[in-house]
């Protein structure tokens, strides 16, 4: 039997304990609150100093400096990827800055240890510095030029943007002028970033998926010169489409403009002339070092998650970039992100995000036969009246199935919503998933997406109807394999 006088010793003994431990938990919270006073080296991001700490005391012959404290790691963080091979280079506009930028400082950008912001202005956003990218556009091509207006009422504006915008219209201004910066952003980005394996050019409203991304990565070598995108083309030539992001190299970065200083100006009176920046990027990219854009798609992809066509072939890809994302849609797919990834963590798997998981997330819980007043952009084929008192527009026309090939329920379905949605049902997947009605005309879809809701029209006849064929989506989900095969996009260097 203890004594009163050991029970009592015990009890002193652990609360001691206890004390001790709270105090070191304190101290190491403390600790964790100087962090925010850690320094960045704005020329070299990975190397991170702390004011008042580490500089020996030469006076104290036993010196030994304290390690330093560990750097700040935002739990929303923990577990996302070594991201410090790669810069994120984000073109934005001083017209739309404000609008996009710190939705995605708070979400996608929030765990990069690095990034560029370029745009049409200097600014500086809550702290964050944006670099005006056209401040060297030879005067030649800015002189006299109207798509320059935007730019300089800009500089000149005595108040907020917005205000000052009423005067123009910033979203076909802004377009105008985003023409000069891609060249520019490439040669600046690599003038005060030498040092990275890739660049990851992108628009303010591109999302990348930074784990499915440094995934790939590690498949590629950046010694090649290698510029991977979602091609599209400009009088036959292929170029990576600037909103769906583009993948530069190191090794084609340095032939690129490490070699060619000066090439950004040799290109600014060419861009007056034409319409984009991204097939200007390439136009010069290939000029200076014979290097062609690389089909990626679907990985990089110019669409989001509502609009997606989910088919055979997006399903069993990983996607490392979308488009045209607002910030609450990024706000949403980052935290659909990080929740999936803490998940994954705890089950012990890595499986990359794959475009059948957003079908999951966002559409499969919302799949419904029917939607009124309801764009599901289906239009891969189209089924109308062509006898009519008015001629359908060719475009319609050229999208038509031969008449002679139409089975009992393809003759009626221009008819109405209901015969439209029948004769989706009377043909297999690869020709109907998904069908719409509008304008007493009926289209069908060979994938299925979202879409998006349209406004009512007071004209029964003009409203837009949508459906889906919702069993015979879940027999093609049904057949599909699990996916054990991921189909990266292919390389060749
Ligand atoms: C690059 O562009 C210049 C100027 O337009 C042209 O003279 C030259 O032939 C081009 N070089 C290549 C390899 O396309
Ligand atoms: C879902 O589909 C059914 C059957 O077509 C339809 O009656 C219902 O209105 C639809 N629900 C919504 C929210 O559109
Ligand atoms: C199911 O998959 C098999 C093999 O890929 C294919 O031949 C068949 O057409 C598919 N059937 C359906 C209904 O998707
Ligand atoms: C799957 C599908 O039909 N997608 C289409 C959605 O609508 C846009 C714009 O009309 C088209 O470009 C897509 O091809």
């Amino acid at each position: 039997m203890p004594t009163r006088r050991t029970l009592t010793v015990i009890a002193l003994v652990a609360v001691s304990v206890l004390v001790l431990l709270y105090t070191s938990r304190r101290i190491g919270s403390w600790s964790a609150l100087d962090d925010p006073y850690t320094y960045r080296d704005p020329h070299d991001p990975h190397k991170s100093h702390h004011a008042g700490q580490g500089s020996p005391d030469p006076s104290h012959p036993d010196h030994v400096p304290p390690p330093p404290p560990p750097p700040p790691v935002d739990p929303v963080c923990e577990g996302f990827p070594d991201t410090s091979k790669v810069l994120l280079v984000m073109k934005t506009g001083a017209s739309e800055a404000f609008a996009r930028v710190p939705t995605q400082l708070m979400t996608m950008m929030k765990c990069l240890p690095d990034f560029l912001i370029f745009s049409d202005m200097d600014q500086n956003l809550a702290g964050q510095e944006i670099h005006d990218s056209l401040s060297t556009v030879v005067p030649e091509a800015q002189d006299g030029n109207g798509d320059f207006d935007l730019y300089r009422r800009q500089k000149s504006c005595l108040v907020d943007q917005a205000s000052c915008n009423k005067r123009g219209d910033p979203s076909s201004e802004g377009w105008k002028l985003d023409k000069y910066k891609n060249v520019h952003i490439a040669e600046r980005a690599y003038a005060m970033r030498p040092d990275y394996d890739w660049y990851l050019f992108v628009d303010a409203d591109t999302y990348v998926l930074w784990p499915n991304l440094m995934e790939w990565l590690k498949r590629l070598n950046a010694k090649k010169k290698l510029y991977l995108g979602s091609v599209t083309m400009i009088h036959g030539f292929r170029f990576g489409h600037g909103g769906s992001g583009y993948l530069v190299s190191k090794g084609a970065m340095k032939d690129f403009v490490g070699k060619h200083p000066g090439v950004a100006n040799e290109f600014d009176v060419r861009a007056s002339k034409e319409c984009c920046g991204d097939y200007i990027f390439a136009l010069a990219l290939k000029n200076k070092t014979q290097v062609a854009v690389q089909q990626m798609w679907p990985t990089i992809n110019g669409e989001k998650p509502d609009t997606l066509p989910f088919g055979p072939w997006h399903w069993c890809h990983p996607i490392v970039t979308m488009h045209h994302m607002n910030s609450e849609e990024i706000n949403t797919f980052w935290q659909f992100e990080r929740k999936r990834q803490l998940a994954q963590r705890e089950a012990g798997s890595s499986q990359p995000l794959l475009i059948k998981d957003i079908f999951e997330e966002f559409l499969a819980p919302n799949l419904n036969e029917t939607r009124e007043d309801w764009d599901n952009f289906s239009n891969n084929r189209y089924y109308l009246d062509t006898d009519g008192e008015t001629q359908p527009e060719q475009w319609f026309l050229d999208h038509m199935k031969k008449k002679e090939d139409y089975n009992e329920f393809e003759k009626k379905a221009h008819l109405s919503f209901e015969d439209c949605g029948a004769a989706c049902k009377s043909v297999p997947f690869d020709e109907c998933f998904t069908w719409r009605y509008k304008d007493k005309m009926c289209s069908f879809s060979n994938s299925f997406l979202m879409g998006k809701p349209v406004k009512r029209e007071s004209d029964e006849s003009k409203r837009t109807m949508s459906g889906w064929d919702v069993e015979k989506i879940h027999t093609w989900i049904q057949n599909q394999s699990t996916c054990n095969k991921i189909h990266w996009p292919k390389v060749d260097s």
